[in-house]
């Protein structure tokens, strides 16, 4: 058995079942020894975005991490945005980069580079595999560090002649670590601000946004009057009738400074403390109110539920959770804008549905409108690297078959990582994309007035994507999706029934006057 055979049978051994791959010269034998494995899955993606985006979507959706094969530097470099949305979320994943046979590296060809340099700031754990006989330990502590609570990426880099030598021998895998407990003084402390009768928030953060966290959490709102605030940008939040109600801290620090004002106890389970998502002349950025003392109750590698469901065992016993009842907006006719897409997608929205959501501008209206639909998990930007959306959703559709993915997208984000959509239809992904067409960078332009910049003629075509107009049917077309295109709400509606009634990919372009 050479060293890529072993590796990736020890890799299937410790449930990393898919790897989303795009390739060189450098991981021929990797890609070679697939054969040998038929354990694992491997996904081609056209653009390591893609590779990296669809990675992180499938560790959030099943815990567990894929694999994301990359060729050398520029391949890593190429997919690293997505790397760092993945290590802001928490994902488990494993990066394998392939690299240059270790005699071949001191004569500098031209792919040679500082991979682990560029590794090193998205990755919690870095190595280079030396020897075909150690190849197969190195993938099995790779892994170990991946699924660290709450999840890392981790990065091992494979020299060609490491994957080509024979004499390997896969390894035996290591059970997961366990999210740490949370000891009784820190759940102590939470429940004296809780019994104190002043002000309190509860932010939740990481798996504090899932069951059963969320009912130990809900309990403890109920019992004490503290309000519940998740986090803006969750990896993976579970709501919709029957969970309990949780609104996200708003991306405009003054909204969510009201938000936050008044409070005397900020709990954080999972959260960070809140931070304004940029500095702007003159304004705060930690969005802590004065005066208001910060509880760390559980931090992300912790065991949140754990945590939550003691403290409501000592300030909620008897008191039992909250469910956000079933309800949905009227289907809307008449003009197609950011409030009415929004309730045709909350008078759809299928039971079970995982939503992708980088429609920026476009997301505001969303959470109200959804906040009743059937039980859904919302993926979200975590990292503010845009081009997250659409690999995202092609990674979560493989990791659950069976469920309705839909991919909510903004014109300028979609088109970092578009060849997401060959992948779709290369893989027969159900994943119904939205695509907002406001044919701008609408939020830049916001931005550019609150910064204090003012911006002329040259500022505003910096963010103006009209020139030409993008045509999204087209591009999807030609990358084997179908689509259409809707101009009205009614349109939108029809369109985006059929493609949630329709297996397999398709896409709807919402062309949405600029206001
Ligand atoms: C990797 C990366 N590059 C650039 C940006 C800066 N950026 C933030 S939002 C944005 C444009 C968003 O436009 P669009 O996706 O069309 O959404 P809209 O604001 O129009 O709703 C850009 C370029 C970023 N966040 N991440």
């Amino acid at each position: 058995m050479n060293g890529a055979q072993a590796l990736i049978r020890t890799l299937a051994g410790c449930e990393v079942e898919v790897c989303f791959a795009n390739p060189g010269t450098s991981e021929m034998h990797f890609v070679a020894a697939l054969d040998a494995v038929p354990e694992m899955r491997a996904v081609l993606c056209l653009s390591e975005g893609v590779v990296t985006g669809a990675a992180d979507g499938y560790g959030r959706m099943t815990g567990r991490p894929a694999a994301a094969l990359l060729h050398l530097g520029p391949g890593l470099g190429n997919g690293l945005a997505n790397l760092h949305n993945a290590r802001r979320a928490g994902t488990p994943l494993l990066a394998v980069v392939g690299d240059h046979a270790t005699y071949h590296k001191r004569l500098d060809a031209p792919l040679e580079s500082d991979i682990d340099s560029l590794a090193r700031p998205v990755s919690a754990w870095v190595r280079r595999s030396l020897r075909a006989a150690d190849v197969a330990d190195d993938a099995v502590d790779a892994v170990a560090a991946a699924r660290v609570p709450p999840g890392a990426v981790a990065t091992l880099i494979l020299p060609a002649d490491v994957s080509w030598t024979e004499g390997a021998q896969p390894a035996t895998p290591r059970p997961p670590r366990q999210p740490a407990p949370v000891p009784d003084e820190v759940t102590g402390s939470a429940a004296k601000a809780l019994r104190s009768g002043q002000p309190c928030v509860i932010m939740l953060g990481g798996t504090g946004l899932r069951q059963p966290a969320l009912q130990a959490a809900s309990r403890i709102a109920a019992a004490t009057g503290a309000r519940l605030i998740g986090e803006t940008h969750p990896a993976r939040h579970e709501r919709g009738a029957g969970l309990p109600a949780v609104e996200r801290l708003a991306y405009l620090a003054e909204f969510a400074t009201a938000q936050l004002g008044g409070t005397r106890h900020l709990i954080l389970a999972g959260a960070r403390s809140p931070v304004s998502f940029f500095a702007y002349p003159g304004a705060e950025g930690s969005l802590v109110p004065d005066g208001c003392q910060v509880h760390v109750l559980a931090q992300r590698g912790d065991d949140i539920a754990g945590a939550l469901a003691a403290l409501a065992g000592d300030v909620a016993g008897g008191t039992a959770p909250a469910a956000q009842p079933a309800a949905r907006p009227a289907l809307p006719d008449g003009n197609l804008t950011a409030e009415t897409a929004a309730a045709v997608i909350g008078a759809l929205l299928p039971e079970g549905a995982i939503v992708s959501d980088e429609a920026v501008t476009f997301s505001l209206f969303l959470p109200a409108a959804t906040a009743g639909a059937p039980a859904h998990d919302w993926l979200t930007l975590t990292g503010g690297a845009i081009g997250q959306g659409l690999p995202l959703a092609a990674g979560a559709a493989i990791a659950c078959p069976g469920r309705p993915v839909i991919a909510l997208e903004a014109d300028g984000s979609a088109m970092y990582t578009i060849p997401a959509l060959w992948t779709y239809a290369r893989e027969g992904l159900d994943i119904t994309t939205v695509i907002f067409s406001n044919r701008r960078y609408a939020i830049l332009a916001m931005e550019l007035d609150r910064v204090g910049a003012a911006g002329g003629e040259a500022a505003r075509s910096l963010l103006d994507l009209s020139r030409p107009a993008l045509d999204f049917t087209s591009l999807a077309a030609g990358m084997g999706v179908p689509a259409s295109r809707a101009t009205t709400a009614g349109e939108f509606a029809e369109q985006f029934g059929k493609a949630l009634a329709e297996p397999g990919p398709h896409l709807i372009e919402a062309v949405i006057a600029a206001p």
